[in-house]
């Protein structure tokens, strides 16, 4: 329920944009590392951002609506044909350009809606990549980028991590993100995708299961 609630916070974004310009005093970057929840360092246990709708093992919200976010809508209770267990991810992408930006995505944040202004996030330390498991309602759904981290601001992610661009196909296929030599002791920003109008002129229904850092 929280999570539905974030789709109502997603002009947050907008706000928040402002903040990206300013960088972090190294003093507060510490703190902010120190303060950012443990995760098991020398054996990596398997950490989800998504698995199941409201999976208690789930991490991050999917609350950082970025560009023309009134073209998207987000369904994490999908049953069509899920990856794993009963549910997957929908994220339908009507690129009607609602706030003239041209482009979309999401990012899952912790907590809620954070970017980078407060405190909070993961530390992954000793992961070694996010893999994620994506297919398109057609194929041929081009996705800009799926990225780790990146988020800036006072408290900012402590590295990031991408690829892309990506042809999704019509099938389930598995992704990975390589994380090796990656600082990851704070992660506010877990995962996010970008996409285009110019690459999807008429937008697109994609699908996301099982995204794990291991
Ligand atoms: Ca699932």
């Amino acid at each position: 329920m929280k999570k539905v609630l974030s789709l109502l916070v997603a002009v947050v974004f907008v706000a928040s944009a402002a903040g990206v310009a300013f960088s972090a005093p190294a003093q507060k970057r510490t703190s902010s590392k120190a303060k950012a929840e443990k995760v098991e360092t020398s054996t990596f246990k398997p950490f989800a951002i998504y698995l199941e709708n409201a999976s208690k093992d789930n991490h991050y919200a999917p609350s950082g609506w970025m560009g023309d976010f009134g073209d998207l809508k987000l369904n994490q209770a999908c049953t069509e044909t899920p990856r794993s267990g009963n549910t997957c991810i929908k994220i339908t992408y009507s690129a009607k350009m609602t706030q003239g930006a041209g482009w979309t995505g999401i990012f899952w944040q912790q907590p809620a809606n954070n970017w980078g202004e407060k405190k909070g996030g993961y530390d992954l330390t000793g992961a070694t990549k996010l893999t994620f498991w994506a297919r398109g309602a057609n194929g041929g759904e081009k996705i800009a980028e799926f990225k780790v981290g990146g988020i800036t601001g006072e408290y900012p992610d402590s590295d990031s991590s991408a690829i892309g661009p990506i042809e999704l196909t019509k099938e389930w296929q598995k992704y990975t993100i390589d994380l090796t030599g990656k600082d990851l002791s704070h992660i506010i920003g877990g995962f996010c995708f970008a996409a285009s109008k110019d690459d999807n002129p008429n937008g697109f229904i994609i699908y996301i299961d099982d995204v794990i850092f291991e």
